[in-house]
């Protein structure tokens, strides 16, 4: 296939095998890249001359206390946030504000967007943050790129359509009104665990900050903003259009008319139980402070946190609103050219445990010092405290790893399958502690599985149908329900730990089977998208036993060779989420090649054409310095809504597969594998 590409939003359109065929205007150049034959050495050489120079990469990045930590890129929305928050709390300087806005007007694109994605099309809530901040900065509605910006938000009705985070930060200053805001009633925090939208109901993410939300909510703060923003409202004279409400048979119908009772609710509300739950609620945030001053590790709990408890009257002197603070500032990566890009959350633990399964692939001995130094990172990483989870599992004993660099309160299953597997590669010289560690790993993700066999990131069965409903979760995922990739992954580390018989891996499996999709491929949910669930799943079920002769993963091999590029590499665009046309489709990128490569070796097709012309894509995308480059984002924080481009994806996956292709699968049924407990 050619992938075509559209010059202007580096869209690619997928093949005339689909049928809904994405409706976007494609301007297209069209590229192809063909393989231009590996000269020198075949195949072979050309992989392992591949992997060599990714392994020195890679090593090159290790941070001195044996981790490794890539950018995590999102959305412009970070940094435009960030000034409104200093704006907010009278703490905005010139200096942040202009290195800040030198980001934001690097990412706005032609046509006078922003996206969430790469390539991806303008996103109306995007463009009005950005718009925003850079009138804070300074710029003028009057300028070309703020001129061209306002009119394509007018179009697209304006402020009014924006999504209610977006209208949270705008009421803050006056320019919306809080009455047309959804209500968060902190007598929230009130609700028992048993009861419909109780706030362990929500995933973890979505909990830690609507807890500081339902605090800015009831004290419906503004403070005047330095300017007016009338060009945003497609009509400045009616800037919040009449909506009818859905019919009052419907779910919708129901939560509008609640909130609408709620709206009424705030004005008599009991001034004492408000006070009162207000002060639960935030005992209940400063309880969840990590040790650095974050909170859960995530950008949206700090910014509302800081705000909730500086409204309720802590200074911005005092140790948490400090600590809070400073946090935040540890989020911002300095670019070479002045520019500041705010990260949204920050992946050392998920980028050290595949840095060191990668270089494991690529043949590094077990006990190379520089995995060592991971391994002890890592070891030291492992949360032996309850967090949240333990409210559904009160008896489980903690062992789970997060993503982050503090994130107590909320270890998650994928880092913990990934980080097992990752340790269990490495030689420590205090292997007992290496045992110990990996064993309570296993047992606390073993107690973490949800009903009928799956796992979920964060919590056990977090799958309310309630909080999506509220007309507050608009944006985003605000439940944790269980995931092909989570499972595939937890179903390998149970295998490589010698536990494929348990019963509960077998439940994991049985679950696996039973959600693979017709066309043999499994869903992303955390990671874009197909691709990254088939390629995650596929090497899991092969370790755990199946055969490769299995129906199911024959199902996926033809899948993952039928979506192959005719440049020999794998891409699927983001709108793969939207639009089934997209499924398997998009430009080729290392990471998303890679993920097919781990599929189509795990199931024994090393020797096939299609793995060979992968192979050779990867070494020809390879830049001298063995590394790759990787505009295109894969990961996932919500599909849609929200993504990162992971920027250790594009090192490390490729070079578990080039290691894989070049010395074999590190855990084929009957190689050397680790003896494992028995189930
Ligand atoms: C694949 C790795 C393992 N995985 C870790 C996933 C972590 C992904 C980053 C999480 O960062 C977040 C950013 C967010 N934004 N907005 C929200 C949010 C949550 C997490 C958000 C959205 C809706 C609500 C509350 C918060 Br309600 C930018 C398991």
């Amino acid at each position: 296939m050619t992938a075509t590409t559209d010059g202007s939003t580096g869209a690619a359109t997928p093949r005339a095998a689909s049928a809904s065929r994405p409706t976007e205007a494609t301007t297209t150049t069209t590229t192809t890249t063909t393989i231009t034959a590996t000269t020198a050495a075949g195949p072979h050489e050309a992989a392992a001359r591949a992997m060599h120079r990714s392994t020195q990469f890679l090593l090159s990045r290790q941070d001195a206390e044996g981790w490794w930590k890539g950018d995590l890129e999102t959305n412009v929305t970070m940094d435009a946030e960030d000034l409104l928050l200093r704006q907010f709390l009278g703490i905005r300087d010139e200096a942040t504000t202009h290195a800040a806005a030198l980001f934001i007007r690097g990412e706005q694109r032609e046509d006078g967007t922003w996206a969430t994605f790469f390539g991806g099309p303008g996103e109306l809530s995007t463009t009005i943050e950005a718009y925003v901040a850079l009138r804070l900065a300074g710029d003028r509605p009057d300028e070309p790129h703020m001129a061209k910006a306002s009119a394509w938000v007018r179009e697209r009705g304006g402020i009014a359509s924006a999504r209610v985070f977006t209208r949270i930060w705008l009421a803050l200053f006056g320019w919306w009104k809080w009455d047309d805001l959804p209500e968060l009633p902190p007598e929230l925090i009130y609700f028992p665990k048993w009861v419909p939208l109780n706030i362990y109901d929500f995933g973890c993410w979505a909990r830690q900050t609507i807890v500081p939300l339902t605090i800015v909510s009831a004290k419906r703060p503004v403070r005047p903003a330095p300017f007016a923003l009338d060009e945003l409202h497609t009509d400045a004279r009616d800037p919040n259009p009449a909506k009818p409400l859905a019919p009052v048979a419907s779910w919708d119908g129901v939560f509008q008319r609640l909130d609408k009772a709620l709206h009424v609710y705030h004005k008599v509300a009991p001034r004492r139980l408000r006070k009162a739950a207000m002060n639960s609620a935030a005992r209940w945030i400063i309880e969840r402070q990590e040790n650095d001053g974050c909170w859960g590790g995530i950008q949206p709990p700090a910014v509302y946190s800081v705000i909730a408890l500086h409204l309720l009257g802590y200074d911005l002197e005092h140790p948490v609103l400090k600590a809070g603070l400073a946090s935040l500032d540890r989020f911002a990566v300095w670019r070479e050219d002045g520019a500041r890009m705010i990260e949204a959350c920050q992946s050392p633990v998920w980028d050290t445990c595949l840095a060191t399964i990668a270089l494991a692939d690529a043949g590094l001995p077990a006990d190379h010092p520089q995995l060592v130094k991971a391994a002890d990172w890592m070891l030291g990483e492992q949360i032996v405290r309850p967090g949240d989870w333990s409210v559904r599992r009160p008896g489980l004993t903690p062992g789970g790893w997060a993503f982050e660099f503090h994130n107590d309160n909320y270890p998650d299953i994928d880092d913990t399958a990934e980080v097992a597997l990752a340790l269990r590669r490495v030689a420590h010289p205090d292997k007992a502690r290496l045992e110990n560690a990996i064993e309570r790993g296993v047992r606390w993700t073993l107690g973490m599985q949800s009903k009928g066999g799956p796992w979920a990131a964060f919590d056990v069965d977090n799958t309310s149908p309630f909080p999506n409903r509220l007309p507050f979760c608009d944006f985003g995922e605000v439940i944790d329900p269980p995931s092909a990739d989570v499972t595939g992954h937890v179903v390998e580390m149970l295998a490589v730990e010698g536990r494929s018989r348990d019963p509960r891996t077998v439940r994991g499996i049985e679950w696996l089977l039973a959600e693979q999709e017709p066309c043999g491929a499994w869903f992303g949910r955390w990671g874009v998208n197909y691709i990254y669930g088939t390629g995650s799943v596929v090497p899991a079920l092969v370790t755990a036993g199946l055969p490769a002769s299995h129906p199911a993963i024959r199902r996926a091999v033809s899948w993952v060779e039928s979506v192959q590029n005719d440049d020999g590499g794998w891409g699927e665009d983001l709108r793969s989420y939207r639009d089934r046309g997209w499924v398997g489709h998009g430009t080729s990128t290392p990471s998303q090649t890679a993920w097919a490569l781990l599929a189509l070796l795990s199931a024994g097709e090393r020797e096939a054409t299609s793995v060979e012309r992968g192979i050779a894509w990867l070494a020809e995308a390879q830049r001298a310095d063995g590394s790759w480059d990787e505009p295109y984002f894969t990961g996932t924080g919500f599909p849609w809504d929200f993504s990162i481009n992971y920027h250790l994806y594009r090192q490390v996956f490729p070079l578990t597969a080039l290691g894989r292709y070049v010395n074999g699968e590190p855990f084929a049924p009957g190689s050397a594998a680790h003896p494992g407990k028995g189930s």
